[in-house]
């Protein structure tokens, strides 16, 4: 994409009423456009960097076997009243009257929405287990929408829902799912910390919340140091279920520094993003929803479930929080808006806009996702503003380059630059 064709407007100021660096960063470099309080719209740039989390999201989700659908945001109250969460969700659903007079709502989450559709659609235990997902905007009228997209009304989530004959093979769908999560989040270039959300994993609840590390976090959370040397040494996704359930995790109310048996020397407190939260609730909307399915012997019963969600906006800035530096974002290459940038510092010179030119059609037919910055501007500019968009690597077209045909490469992380020549460039590139 040439940058005069693209739809970008970075400012020197972020409005003072966003506090933290992620939303300050995303305001600044023209991510996102609040439309109203808590409700956003994304700019070009910001739709490329959730496409690409949404794309990995997806991708990890259907190796394992999720059925990927859409269901609708606007859902019927008369199934929240039979799952009898329709007075319990108090002012945060957003209640809306058709010209009928029927009672809507726009979805703040799922589950009685799958848990119709799973009733006329499995009838027998050969269908199960299934996992069915989405990814689509919820609607929560948080009270204190704060922070950007990080906490919004309206907001991208990819939501799950297992249905399985018992619960040994739920808690299977739900293991499944808990090492999908990490290795997406991985991907995604983060640190996961499964955090333990309810006690008493057998006979019946089970909850983990995925945290990502971040000073501006709004939980609290602890956790044995052990985690972090057991993922260095292998890797947490590597690691059994069972093993990661005996490392001391909590959040917020659930840490008692009197009864935690962890020294303090080894207990880590940190502030962590909630990006993702699992639940294995059994029973709950099978039952009062009368999803029945015939059984192995004839005799119908409720299947068991879990619902599993991520933040998928919110997870856009908490990469931010994660990766940033004094001058801008710094994206890691699996989610960068584009994977690299060219840009010239020669304006008015021929041959330095051929030689751009030309780099940039090669790196096109490499099919690489590149910038190039063909603005006249001054070459601060253009430094300033694509390290604030943070495009992970840079192509520099100097005045040498014009001299000898070399580009200087520069890494936005480290500010290591490199000379490479044009073939270097094109296959360095290519191989992002
Ligand atoms: C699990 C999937 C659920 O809703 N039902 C379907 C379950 N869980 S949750 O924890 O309430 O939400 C899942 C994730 O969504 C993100 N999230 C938000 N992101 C931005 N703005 C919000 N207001 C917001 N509320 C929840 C979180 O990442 C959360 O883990």
């Amino acid at each position: 994409m040439k940058i005069s064709d693209f739809f970008i407007q970075t400012f020197r100021e972020a409005p003072a009423e966003a506090q933290v660096i992620s939303h300050r960063l995303m305001l600044r470099s023209g991510l996102i456009y609040q439309t109203c309080n808590g409700i956003y719209t994304w700019m070009p740039l910001g739709l490329k960097v959730l496409s690409k989390i949404e794309a990995i999201i997806a991708y990890e989700q259907n190796k394992i076997g999720c059925n990927r659908i859409l269901m609708p945001t606007i859902q019927p109250a008369n199934f929240w009243i039979e799952s009898g969460r329709y007075n319990d969700y108090g002012k945060e659903m957003l209640r809306i009257k058709d010209r009928h007079d029927k009672d809507l709502l726009y979805g703040p989450t799922h589950e009685e929405v799958v848990t119709d559709l799973a009733r006329r659609f499995i009838k027998s235990y050969r269908q199960l287990p299934t996992i069915f997902y989405q990814i689509s905007w919820k609607f929560r009228d948080e009270i204190r929408p704060r922070f950007g997209v990080m906490r919004g009304r309206e907001f991208l989530m990819k939501d799950g829902y297992s249905f399985d004959i018992d619960q040994k093979s739920a808690i299977n769908s739900y293991k499944k799912i808990f090492f999908s999560y990490l290795k997406t989040f991985k991907r995604i270039g983060l640190k996961p910390i499964p955090i333990c959300a309810a006690s008493g994993a057998i006979g019946g609840n089970l909850s983990h919340e995925f945290h990502i590390e971040a000073k501006t976090g709004e939980s609290e959370i602890f956790y044995d140091y052990t985690y972090d040397e057991i993922d260095a040494q292998k890797g947490i996704e590597n690691v059994a279920f069972e093993e990661i359930e005996k490392i001391y995790t909590a959040a917020d109310e659930k840490h008692n520094s009197t009864t935690c048996k962890v020294p303090p020397t080894r207990l880590k407190s940190s502030r962590g993003i909630e990006v993702g939260h699992i639940f294995y609730f059994g029973r709950k909307y099978s039952e009062s929803m009368n999803l029945v399915v015939a059984g192995k012997d004839g005799h119908p019963f409720f299947p068991e479930m879990g619902s599993y969600g991520i933040g998928v906006s919110r997870l856009v800035a908490a990469v931010i929080e994660a990766n940033h530096d004094e001058y801008g974002i710094i994206w890691p290459d699996a989610v960068a808006p584009f994977k690299v940038v060219i840009i010239t510092t020669q304006n008015n010179n021929e041959q330095a806009d051929t030689l751009a030119e030309r780099l940039y059609q090669k790196l096109l037919s490499a099919n690489v996702d590149v910038l190039f910055d063909n603005r006249s501007e001054r070459a601060g500019v253009k430094f300033s503003d694509m390290d604030l968009i943070g495009i992970p690597h840079q192509i520099i077209i100097g005045a040498e380059s014009v001299k000898n045909g070399n580009f200087e490469w520069k890494e936005r992380r480290s500010g290591i630059r490199s000379n490479l020549t044009f073939d270097e460039t094109v296959s360095r590139a290519a191989g992002i």
